[in-house]
């Protein structure tokens, strides 16, 4: 069967699932969200990782499915989460450009209410890619979303081409710091050049600053200086099934 047919038949039986990954603060140590991370459980292939097929649901526009799938799980696992006692922190949700149109905030408004979940505990993680495409009506869509209390993250920043003149005019309140640059820091100064300049910018911006990729000590140690906010990475966790998610959260790390 074609890649895209299976991915049809996964949506139906129930083969896709969420991942999470912790985001810690640099400064408490603690997790204060999660990235939610579409997976695939395949019945023959395995565990397939999203870099193989999301590039497929996009040319296909199963995107929009899978998509919804993925907002309406999280919020069901957020709401079961909730239920149990457990104290939530944001949960980030991957939005794809597709997703982006101007029905996209009363979907996301109905999927919250359906679960019962406030807006504030769900984050949108866009791409650079969607603001460089630069509809006008992106801004608008994004402002209708802040207005009901959703928080917008602009995920792989810094392998785009967003200037602070122009990232300024998009209300995002977290940039997350593209894993290719954090990758070579300490040791590689045009990485700490990157990181430290994305860091400088986004202060002056006020927004909250996540670097991903995080692996090391030396990586972390060096973003605690700059001033960064959070990381996400192997160091602290690899993205893991719910289950696992909640052992952490127990655990109150
Ligand atoms: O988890 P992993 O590193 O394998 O993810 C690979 C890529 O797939 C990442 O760039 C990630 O942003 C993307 N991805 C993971 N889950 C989702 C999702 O739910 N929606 C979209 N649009 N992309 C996702
Ligand atoms: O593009 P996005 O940020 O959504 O991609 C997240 C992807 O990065 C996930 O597929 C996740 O598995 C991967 N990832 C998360 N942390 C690390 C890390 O510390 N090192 C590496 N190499 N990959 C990571
Ligand atoms: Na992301």
């Amino acid at each position: 069967l074609r890649l895209e047919t299976e991915l049809r038949l996964a949506l139906v039986n129930q083969e896709l699932l969420l991942y999470y990954q912790p985001k810690v603060s640099l400064r408490s140590g603690r997790i204060v969200g999660a990235e939610a991370l579409l997976r695939w459980r395949h019945p023959v292939r395995g565990l397939v990782s999203p870099g193989v097929f999301i590039p497929v649901a996009e040319e296909t526009g199963l995107i929009l499915e899978l998509g919804s799938w993925v907002l309406d799980e999280a919020c069901r696992q957020v709401r079961e989460w909730k239920d149990a006692n457990l104290i939530m922190p944001t949960i980030a949700v991957n939005l794809s450009a597709r997703q982006f149109d101007q029905h996209l905030p009363g979907r996301v408004a109905a999927v919250l209410e359906r679960h019962g979940v406030q807006p504030e505990q769900i984050m949108l993680e866009i791409t650079e890619s969607l603001l460089v495409r630069g509809a006008d009506n992106v801004i608008a869509i994004m402002n209708e979303l802040v207005a009901m209390g959703m928080a917008l993250a602009l995920d792989d920043f810094g392998t785009g081409y967003s200037s602070l003149a122009y990232l300024k005019k998009f209300p995002i309140s977290t940039l997350k710091i593209d894993r290719a640059f954090v990758t070579g820091l300490p040791y590689e100064e045009n990485d700490c050049a990157i990181a430290r300049a994305i860091v400088t910018m986004a202060q002056q911006l006020r927004q909250e600053i996540v670097a991903e990729g995080v692996e090391t000590a030396e990586q972390m140690s060096f973003l605690r200086e700059l001033g960064c906010d959070q990381l996400q990475g192997y160091l602290f966790s690899q993205p893991v099934p719910a289950a696992d998610f909640e052992r952490m959260l127990r655990e109150g790390k």
